[in-house]
């Protein structure tokens, strides 16, 4: 076996039927939708269908809007910036509220609102690692609250936050609720007419679709600025050129997701399950978090004695591609905001590693992987040992 793709919380392999359903709008049917002419007019009916499948997908009632735009990350910070523009510059409302185990997609843009004065308040997680239900009652104020971002899953541990119970409180207190969805969908139902949230963001590339495309869901009744201003693209909420091949082609992926949702919580949770419990027959592993409460493809564990920059250049020599964190913070030595939130200790911190699969893992490849990684701490150990020993 060459390599083995156990980073598919980074970004997934695009399904063919996906890629071959773009195909045609590159080279055949490639007018611009806002065009008059017959090519711009033969795009918008595959417009339409692609559409329908992010609405069924996750189950948007039809007033309700959904915004095609780039990635997760613009959406978050279209949401964030949406609400201070609209509600704390204005001061009718001061306060935000944020979790402490938000991707930097989110954080980020709340340390930057920080900066400009803006009150944060940030919510803790309990020993599970989730968002208590009781924090966000607690830090609520109706009359100062703007804005609640909550991450549905956690993209490091896999863990799934209460967010029913967040959109019962937020709705109790006529306070807008965030989610960032970007990895619950395809993982878990994502229901939007069960959940009381006010937007959801995700990006397709975390479900077998292309890169560089992404969806903002915004209830009825709740409104954004745009971030982007200049044309009346996606119902004037987001200007520029719609990227149709790529709009297309996450309708389709999303509705693929959903139809393996069975196959996520049965196959790809047994093959997590079976690397799972290898991983934890190691001396001195753990694991973080509950299996039943994360999502059925994710494990972070830590691994005592083990660098983690060493273990992951030492898996990747020997085919396995596994991760630290999130991808886009892995050039910093920084431990793992999720560890740092959660109070696990230094020592454990610097060597989370995050095994995450997806409908392609086949058993083979865990099987693999499971090798490797036994031989991998082994070596790595003993040469730490090695090195104690000549320091003494
Ligand atoms: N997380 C990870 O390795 P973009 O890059 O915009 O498509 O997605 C950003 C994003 C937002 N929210 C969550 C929960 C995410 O997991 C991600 C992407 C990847 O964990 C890449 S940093």
């Amino acid at each position: 076996m060459e390599r083995v793709y156990l980073d598919n919380n980074a970004t997934t392999i695009v399904d063919p039927l996906v890629k071959d359903a773009m195909d045609p709008f590159f080279t055949k049917m490639y007018g611009n939708p806002n065009s008059l002419h017959s090519f711009g007019h033969e795009i918008r009916p595959y417009m339409g269908i692609a559409l329908d499948r992010l609405y069924a997908g996750i189950n948007a009632d039809d007033e309700d809007n959904i915004i095609v735009n780039s990635c997760a990350s613009e959406g978050n910070n279209t949401v964030i910036k949406s609400l201070y523009f609209d509600s704390v510059l204005n001061s009718k409302k001061t306060q935000m509220i944020t979790s402490a185990i938000e991707h930097p997609a989110v954080s980020e843009v709340y340390e930057f609102l920080e900066k400009l004065g803006v009150d944060v308040k940030w919510l803790p997680v309990n020993s599970e690692g989730i968002v208590d239900p009781d924090e966000l009652r607690k830090a609520i104020d109706p009359d100062k609250t703007a804005l609640v971002s909550i991450i549905w899953a956690n993209n490091e541990t896999g863990l799934i936050n209460p967010v029913k119970e967040y959109g019962k409180i937020c709705r109790e207190n006529g306070v807008k609720l965030h989610l960032d969805g970007v990895q619950a969908i395809g993982k878990i139902p994502v229901d939007m007419q069960d959940i009381q949230a006010d937007y959801l963001t995700f990006s397709a590339h975390k479900f077998h679709g292309p890169k560089g495309v992404g969806g903002l869901y915004i209830r009825k009744g709740s409104s954004i600025t745009p971030l982007i201003h200049g044309g009346e693209q996606m119902a004037g909420h987001r200007a520029g050129t719609v990227n149709t091949p790529y709009m297309i082609g996450m309708g389709l992926a999303l509705e693929l997701a959903v139809k393996n949702l069975e196959h996520e919580n049965t196959e790809v949770r047994r093959l997590r399950d079976k690397l799972e419990d290898t991983i934890l027959g190691i001396d001195e592993v753990e694991v973080i978090g509950n299996r039943e409460m994360r999502t059925p493809n994710t494990i972070l564990a830590s691994f005592r004695g083990i660098e983690g920059e060493a273990f992951l250049w030492d898996l990747n020599q020997n085919g396995v591609a596994a991760s630290t964190g999130s991808a886009c913070s892995s050039e910093s030595l920084e431990s793992n905001p999720t560890f740092t939130a959660m109070n696990i200790g230094a020592d454990l911190a610097h060597t989370g590693m995050r095994f995450s699969l997806s409908r392609y893992t086949t058993e083979d490849e865990i099987n693999y992987a499971v090798d490797v990684i036994k031989k991998s701490v082994t070596r790595l150990r003993a040469i730490s040992s090695t090195q104690n020993k000549e320091y003494i």
